[in-house]
């Protein structure tokens, strides 16, 4: 449990604008869009945080033409993965176990809707979607 407590932490510190002590940022979307910024590399980087719901948070996320990486983070006491539908991305999560973090650096080109789930949990209905905007949209 400490490892889990310990990677949730780590989440919450890197998207928490370091501003000090910000208490609970786990605010952070429960199921909506989410519209990711570049990095400084120009990566689109977003992390789906898996707890023992079988849902990923957020189970929707935007972004544009270009580098992407989706981590997914594990805090649950269950191991997930992440596979992306039939046209979707190649790469996948294959496996995270519990208290561990995975990703996958990919690039998109082409608009649209991208479904992704968790091939352990799909009776649960763990999926999600990554939205791809046109270029300047
Ligand atoms: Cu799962």
């Amino acid at each position: 449990m400490r490892a889990a407590y310990a990677a949730l932490a780590g989440i919450l510190l890197v998207t928490g604008c370091g501003g000090g002590d910000a208490p609970e940022q786990a605010q952070a979307p429960q199921s909506g869009d989410l519209t990711v910024t570049p990095d400084a590399d120009g990566v689109q980087a977003v992390t789906l945080v898996t707890q023992d719901n079988f849902r990923f948070v957020p189970a929707e996320f935007t972004v544009v033409p270009g580098r992407v990486r989706v981590t997914v983070d594990n805090p649950s006491s269950n191991v997930h993965n992440l596979r992306y539908d039939e046209g979707g991305p190649d790469e996948e999560i294959r496996v995270v176990r519990p208290g561990q973090e995975e990703s996958i650096d990919f690039t998109v080109s082409t608009p649209g809707e991208y479904a992704f789930v968790c091939t352990f949990h799909s009776q649960f209905d763990q999926r999600g979607t990554m939205i791809v905007l046109p270029d300047g949209g």
